[in-house]
Parts: C-alpha cells; structure tokens; sequence
C-alpha cells in the first residue's frame, strides 16, 4: 500500500475510533490497538510532510480554532460561598442556619471537597451539549463551548432516556497534579514559560482560541450543582441530585459524604485534610451544604451568596518569603539542581526551608536573584517551589545566582545538556553514586528499609560501600557500633539487605536506575522479555516492541546493557545472590490477571478507583477506561452507568469488590 493511501486509511480509521469513543461512548478498537495505529499515521506522517492534512486527528482535536471568546449571559447568576476558615466560624453557620429554620437538633449536611480550579457552566437541551461557560463575575462568563468539548470526562450527549428539555450543570474544571507536572515538564524541556499553578493552567487552557491546544491539556471536571432545569423533576436531596447527575453521565467528586450536624462536619474536614495531600489534585477548603433542597429553599440567598451553603478554607498553600541562599544539588543522573534556601514560611500544612528552582532557565525566567522576596508554593506532596518574585520588594542587597562550572561534589567538568547542567563524574562523583545506592535501596526498587540519606552517605564515607553490590558484603559486626547504629538496627539491616536478594526482575531492573526506566517501564521490559538473558539480547528494534518503549527509551537500555561496568555490577549483585523466579512462575504465582482487561466503574467501598486500579494492574489485569468486546471483566461498585450496562450487553464477567477482595487476599495483599 502507498503511504499516501495508508495514511488516508489510517485517518479514517482514527476518526471513526475517536467519533465512537467520545461521541457514542462505544469504542470498537481497544486502547492498545488504538495507540498503535496514532503512534503509526504520526510516523508517516512525520516522513510525508507533505501528505499531513488539516483533518488528521493528530492534528487537532476539535473544531477549526475561534477568532475570540464571545460574553454569556448566565440566566441564573452563578454565585459565590460565603467563606469561614475555622471551626467557630464553621459553628456560627450552624447556628444561623438552624435559627433561621427555626430547628434545634442536627441538620443533614453535604460535604464536598472544593476544587481549586475554574467554575465552568455546562448547558445541554434536549440531552445535547449547547454550550459551555466560563463563571466571569457571575452574572457573566465567556464561550468556552470548543474548549470544554475537548474534556472527556464532560459528555456531549447526557446518558439514560428521560432526560431533561434543558439542564444547566455547573462544576468546577481542574487538573490533577500528575497532568499539571507533565504539562510543566513539556513547557521546561522546550524551554517555554511554566504554569505557576494547575489553576492557572486549567484557566489558561480553557481560554484558548484553539481547542486543540485545549485537547493537549489532561482536564478533569467534576459537577457538583445544577443551575437550571426544565421538563424533569429533580429529587429531594442534593445528594440525590448528584446522584442524578451521575447517572446522566458527569463526574462527581468521590469524597463526597453526607454527615450529621456540626461535629459530623468538623470530622469529615480533619478526615480529608489528613487526606489532602494523597487526592492528586489541589483542593482549597471544604464546601458544606444543607442536603435538603426544601430546606434550602426556605433559607434562599443573600445577594452574593446561598444562605444553605459555606466554603472552610483550608491554609494557603501560597506564601511569601525570603531567598536567602541557592546551593547546587547533584542528582542520580547528575544533574545540578539549585535549591533555593529559604527563611522557613508555614505553608501549605508545613515548614517549608527549601524550594526546588530546577534550572537556569527557570532561574531566568523567574528573574530571581538572593535575597529577594519570593512566593513559594506548596502543594500536596510535591516538591515545594519559588513560583514568582515580588520584583518591587527587592533590595539593594540582592546577589546574581551563579552557576557552578564544576561539578560541587567532585570537581568533575559539568555539561550543558539541553536545559540541565550535567556532572559528567558518573558514579565516581560521591553525590551520584549515594543516589543511585538510595535508588537502589528504593521501596519500589529492592526494598530495603533503613538506607536512608545519612545512612548511605555515612557508608560511602567510611568506605563500606563502593557500589549497590558491596550493599550485600555488610555484616551486622561491622554495622553495630557506628555512629546512630545499635546492635539490633544493624541486624535488622543486615536482614533487609539479606531479604532483598529474592526479588522479580521487574523490581531489578528499576533498581538498576536505567535512566527514564521507571516501575512501569520495568514491568513492561520483564514481561515482554521474560528473562534478563533474553533482555540482553534484545535488539534496539526488539526493545522498542514493549509497549510504551520509544526509541529514547530503548537506547537508554541498549547503552545501559552495553555498559561493561553496569555489567560488571549486574554480575556481581547476582553473585552475590541476587535473584528472581522466572517470568512464567512469577506470573502464575503473582499475577492471576495476567493478560486481562479490566474496566473499572461505580463507587467502592473499599478503595479509590486510584487504588482499585493499581490493586487490579498488581495481580496482572491491565485497566483501561472504556468497556469494548475485548474487555475481560468489569469491576462494577455502587450506581455504575453506562460501562455497566454495555458489559451486560456483550455478556462480559461484572465482578463485585468483594470478588477483588478475595483476590486479594488470595494474593497475601488483601
Ligand atoms: O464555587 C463552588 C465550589 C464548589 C460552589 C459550590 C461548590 O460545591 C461543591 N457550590 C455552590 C452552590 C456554589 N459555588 C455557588
């Protein structure tokens, strides 16, 4: 076939996959096969320049790109909270609240987390998505219709049959911290400006002229109120509402929970603030709301602000302070990192000291210098970071940021490397060498526990360790009785090192610290080639076969593998008994699901869908979002839709989580 002829072939095929996909919500091809026939219309492509038309799907998703957002008029305003930020203020509501009503005893409260994103407006009639609106001031807003039509988790026809003439659904878009760091890793390797926060990311993107700028960016909404509606009736309480909702097909935030009174409020925020920093996208306080609709009718609005409803804010996550030093940190890899030193600022739940500038083009693209005024930001377990300077408070005091021209810890030549400044020392620099035994020593890697920073470092410094390999040479005569080691610690380590021999090459293989292998690429390699022999082998080509394996990938890998000295160390980590069941008894023992396709769908009790997920990936199953003939069983919880009733259809296996459970626990996990 012609490349001119494959590419029309291929295109056609995308753009039906993608109309069934995201318009019918029926996909035919599953994910695998779908990404390998983009992955190959894009290399064609790449080759044929000349043969890229304008309606390739790799082109652009969406309509042809708006001359400018035009104003809409919220027919009814889109309101704000009334906001409180401790528990008096919390109880002051309350009590109005139930004054106002006229009730002693406790009201049903609805706790939802609240979004730090962009309030978005969703108008559908007759089950069809008309259009989509920023909040504005709340009386109006601007068309985002092209934008939000790029989201998937926004459905374009609503699910079910007796859908309303005309609902209005209102909800907050946002971008979880994975896409937020991903979209900020893009923007520092092609040296563009950073997003300061995902808000701001989720509100740049939403206003873009070109809805296949929009498609790049992984936003996420979740509904949590309906604005309008005519011709269906809704039910009695808001839970009920978002119930609804759900069944219609929109997103609703799974930590929602009804509580009882006051103190059931005040429980659920010590609950999911303890949380905050595990839900993988920024939430900015709790938003509380009396459950019964009748009763939110009776208390109404202020001009601002429904009288049924209180926004607790959490603690910023935003703060100023002062630059006082950078000092150069060098990686695993060898790259320099500065690290601005901070006075230490409560920020985000925490004392932060240091922040993470990442590297000289951030540093000038802040225009940062010492001594400067500075707003850090905290969010969730990331790194914390200096996201902007406060230029008019700097003083004349104020120190250029210079960078080293040899490497801090040992000497070595650096190297510019794209925008990262490299050590070329490799494992003779000391700073590299500790990282990659802490990587090696790494949860996900072998294992160990009590190798820590100061543990490694005090190990290397007194010449006990000269590589991972040395790690099993420890004996716990010679650990008992240095420095902050017992005798009972010192076994204990010498214990774990000792466990850590039996492993799968999975782990082994991430704990080499190939660069750009990570637990997933590691898996993929150990399951595609089965054996570290026939890994050794393999073919740059070969490489590239496992899934989500691309030519960078596969020659880190090859240069690792033609490596005489990581040879060397892979040798001696086996002689020294390092060790791994076979491909085929690991996935029999471990791995059940091997070679299966689950979908998971509904609330659980039991886990996040985060955790469902990765309990499935763990025993073998791969997940992926849509229900197709290939789908080799749902995992289904409370209220599951649409997914549910298409595996009905086509007669695949619906397991409960009591079936993960038992799954589970068969496995040692549950
Ligand atoms: O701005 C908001 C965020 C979250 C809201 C809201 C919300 O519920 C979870 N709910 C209402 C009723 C309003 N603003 C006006």
């Amino acid at each position: 076939m012609s490349a001119e002829h494959e590419i029309a072939r291929l295109r056609e095929l995308l753009n039906q996959h993608n109309y069934r996909y995201y318009v019918l919500d029926d996909p035919q091809l599953p994910d695998v096969e779908y990404d390998r026939l983009w992955r190959r219309l894009l290399e064609l492509e790449q080759q044929y320049p000349e043969l890229v038309r304008d309606d390739s799907p790799t082109q652009r998703v969406g309509a042809e790109p708006v001359g400018q957002l035009h104003p809409v008029q919220h027919e009814v305003p889109m309101l704000s909270l009334e906001n409180v930020f401790d528990h008096d203020g919390l109880c002051g509501f309350d009590r109005r609240v139930r004054q106002r009503l006229g009730i002693e005893g406790e009201l049903e409260y609805i706790c939802e987390p609240k979004l730090d994103g962009v309030a978005v407006s969703l108008l559908y009639r007759q089950g069809v998505l008309e259009r989509g609106a920023t909040r504005g001031d709340g009386a109006n807003g601007e068309d985002i219709t092209h934008n939000v039509r790029t989201i998937p988790t926004i459905p374009l026809h609503l699910l079910g049959t007796s859908l309303p003439d005309l609902l209005e659904v209102r909800g907050e878009v946002y971008l979880p911290w994975v896409g937020f760091e991903s979209l900020n890793e893009q923007a520092r390797a092609l040296q563009e400006k950073v997003f300061v926060n995902p808000r701001n990311a989720a509100a740049g993107s939403l206003r873009q002229l070109d809805a296949g700028v929009t498609a790049q960016r992984p936003l996420q909404m979740c509904c949590y109120s309906v604005g309008r509606v005519l011709g269906a009736t809704l039910p009695e309480r808001h839970s009920e509402v978002l119930d609804y909702l759900n069944h219609w097909g929109f997103r609703i935030n799974a930590e929602t929970e009804v509580v009882h009174g006051v103190d059931g409020c005040a429980s659920y925020y010590e609950h999911l603030a303890a949380r905050r920093d595990t839900l993988g996208y920024d939430i900015d306080g709790i938003v509380y709301k009396v459950d019964s609709l009748a009763l939110q009718d009776a208390l109404g609005f202020t001009s601002r602000a429904p009288r049924w409803a209180v926004a607790k804010k959490f603690p910023a996550q935003e703060q100023l302070t002062r630059l006082l030093e950078v000092e150069f940190q060098v990686g695993r890899s060898g790259a320099i990192t500065p690290v601005a030193r901070l006075e230490p600022v409560f920020v985000g739940g925490v004392t932060v000291s240091n922040a993470s500038l990442h590297n000289r083009d951030e540093v000038n693209r802040l225009g940062v210098r010492t001594g400067d005024t500075v707003v850090v930001r905290r969010a969730g377990d990331v790194i914390p970071q200096v996201v902007s300077v406060v230029s008019d408070q700097r003083r004349g005091d104020s120190g250029e940021i210079r960078f080293p021209e040899s490497c801090p810890v040992c000497d070595s030549p650096v190297q510019q490397d794209a925008a990262v400044l490299r050590c070329t020392g490799g494992l003779v620099c000391a700073a590299q060498l500790k990282e990659s035994i802490k990587h090696f020593a790494s949860r996900k890697a072998m294992d160990i526990d009590g190798l820590g920073d100061k543990r490694v470092a005090q190990l290397m410094e007194l010449g006990l360790i000269g590589s991972v390999a040395d790690l099993y040479r420890l004996m716990a005569e010679t650990l008992a009785g240095l420095e902050g080691m017992g005798e009972k610690s010192a076994h204990n380590l010498v214990d774990a090192i000792a466990h850590s021999r039996d492993t799968s090459l999975p782990r082994f293989l991430y704990a080499l610290g190939i660069p750009q292998v990570g637990p997933a690429t590691a898996q993929g390699l150990a399951r595609h080639f089965g054996s570290w022999r026939a890994l050794q082998a393999a073919s740059l080509e070969e490489l590239q076969a496992v899934e989500d394996v691309g030519p960078v990938v596969a020659a880190h890998v090859r240069c690792f593998l033609d490596s005489p000295d990581a040879m060397q160390v892979v040798k001696k980590l086996r002689d020294a008994g390092v060790n791994w069941p076979s491909a085929k008894t690991r996935e029999t023992a471990d791995e059940p699901l091997q070679g299966a396709t689950w979908v998971v769908t509904g609330s659980l009790d039991n886990f996040s869908r985060e955790q469902a997920k990765a309990a499935l990936e763990g025993l073998g199953a791969r997940v992926v979002s849509s229900v197709s003939s290939k789908t080799s069983a749902v995992l289904a919880g409370r209220e599951a839709g649409s997914k549910l009733k298409k595996a009905r259809q086509l007669g695949i296996p619906v397991m409960d989580e009591q079936a993960l459970l038992e799954l589970l626990s068969a496995q040692g996990g549950g």
